[in-house]
């Protein structure tokens, strides 16, 4: 490396704070603590430029569904990069591996789900369902079927169209959102909003509130509703188990359409290939991301089911949509690549029935700390609800201070956990090991000690 990198190398601090604008971040709180720069990372684990090592409970942000430092993928990348870097798929043009990856997708994705459009992102590709529900509605027909329903507290993006569909008010406060037509109902989040109801009626309840949305809009003015299965950035809520059947009846009978929003519960999460498989129901679209390429290149699309596909094949004509990256080369030939890991080394069976019931009994054990009023874990998606006090579940009053504690002193303790609010947040690679799981739910238990210790004295 010549001198002038070596400088910078060894001023990275200084020039990110100088020159770089983080998502999602205060710059000038951030840059007055400085940001930790990650260097290199392997298995489950990331390293900083310090050399020190934490375990990623978080799989870097919810992607990297096989691990960090495998090698077939960037062979795969290394291959198609001097085969065909970029070709686009306008203009009657396709490549091989944008086709490979559309059918290998659809084949986990159930009998009626075939068809896959490809984007850069999960904003992207909520953007492109959105379009794409509204230009279904109007080619039968039915151009009035616009509105979309989506949950508070959802997360779908960053983008228009995402952050309106997200139900995040912080979000939508900035920028004037969200846009006209997309509306917001309850969340299935039992423990801070289930009152004296039981877990199934709670998800009774809350489902019904899509029915009641859908009488007040009209039928006849509703395109689709949107949830994610398992809520991730809300906080990793899992509904009761009453509420995606309700849910589903009330699609079909109100002629709406179902999307799910698979960008952080697919391609293993859950222990399924997509969540939905986990709920038993079948939506009409789904977008999916980040475990579509385990995050190693960024690619992601949504899934389309026959209901949609066909109309948008024989009857739409040209869908005006599309990203330069639809489908792109070298991105598709990374998740190919990860696709072929995940099945032949069988993570989505592993996660279903071993580690992620290691991790769910991992912390189901932190539930007789004083402040754990809950644990919540599918496959290898799971939170920590810390509590006040336990048997009335009230929740802390500063909810953000707790979390926060916690996930500090699990970071100081090398480990990286996400904190939403009082949540703690668990969605480590797929092929984490049962000593790794040890470690994440043994180093939580301190945080949580150190917590209960800043916080009760
Ligand atoms: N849908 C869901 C369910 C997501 O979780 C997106 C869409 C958007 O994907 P892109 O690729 O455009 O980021 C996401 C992204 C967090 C966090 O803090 C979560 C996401 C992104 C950034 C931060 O938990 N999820």
């Amino acid at each position: 490396m010549d001198t002038q990198s070596n400088a910078a190398l060894s001023n990275l601090g200084a020039l990110d704070a100088a020159h770089h604008l983080h998502p999602f971040s205060d710059m000038k709180k951030l840059n007055a603590v400085g940001t930790r720069i990650i260097e290199r990372a392997e298995g489950s684990y990331i390293f900083d430029n310090h050399g020190k090592r934490y375990l990623d409970g978080f799989a870097g942000l919810w992607c990297v569904n096989i691990g960090y430092g495998r090698k077939e993928i960037a062979d795969a990348v290394y291959r198609q990069m001097n085969e065909l870097p970029y070709y686009n798929t306008f203009f009657g043009t396709t490549t091989p591996p944008a086709v490979l990856l559309a059918q290998k997708i659809t084949s986990h994705a159930g009998a009626k789900m075939n068809r896959v459009f490809f984007t850069g992102s999960g904003s992207e590709a909520n953007d492109t369902w959105f379009r794409m529900a509204r230009v279904y509605w109007a080619a039968l027909g039915k151009p009035t079927k616009k509105t979309i329903i989506a949950r508070k507290n959802g997360y779908h993006g960053s983008t228009v169209a995402g952050a309106s569909l997200g139900g995040m008010k912080w979000m939508h406060e900035q920028g004037d959102l969200p846009i006209p037509g997309v509306v917001h109902i309850g969340q299935p989040f039992w423990y801070g909003e289930g009152g004296d109801l039981s877990p199934a009626e709670f998800g009774l309840k809350v489902a019904r509130e899509l029915e009641e949305k859908i009488d007040e809009l009209g039928e006849d003015n509703v395109a689709a509703f949107v949830a994610e299965p398992i809520q991730g950035a809300g906080g990793v809520i899992v509904p009761p188990e009453t509420y995606w059947p309700e849910i589903a009846r009330i699609c079909k009978a109100r002629n709406i359409l179902l999307v799910s929003d698979e960008v952080i519960c697919g391609f293993g999460r859950t222990g399924h290939w997509f969540g939905y498989q986990h709920f038993g129901v079948e939506p009409d679209l789904a977008p999916i991301a980040k475990g579509l390429s385990s995050g190693y290149l960024p690619i992601g699309g949504v899934m389309v089911s026959d209901r949609v596909g066909d109309v948008l094949v024989n009857e739409v004509g040209d869908f005006n949509h599309g990203f330069t990256y639809s489908g792109h080369p070298v991105c598709a030939a990374a998740a190919l690549e990860n696709l072929r890991i995940i099945e032949d080394e069988k993570l989505v069976e592993r996660v279903h029935d071993d580690i992620g019931p290691y991790l769910a009994a991992g912390l189901k054990s932190l539930e007789d700390h004083p402040i754990v009023g809950d644990t919540q874990c599918v496959g290898l998606m799971g939170a920590v609800q810390l509590a006040e006090d336990k048997a009335t579940r009230l929740r802390f009053e500063d909810k953000e201070k707790a979390g926060v504690m916690v996930r500090n002193h699990c970071l100081e303790n090398g480990l990286v956990l996400r904190a939403t609010g009082d949540r703690m947040l668990f969605s480590p690679p797929l092929i984490i090991t049962r000593a790794e799981v040890d470690q994440m739910v043994e180093t939580t238990r301190k945080g949580l000690d150190h917590a209960l210790k800043e916080l009760k004295g």
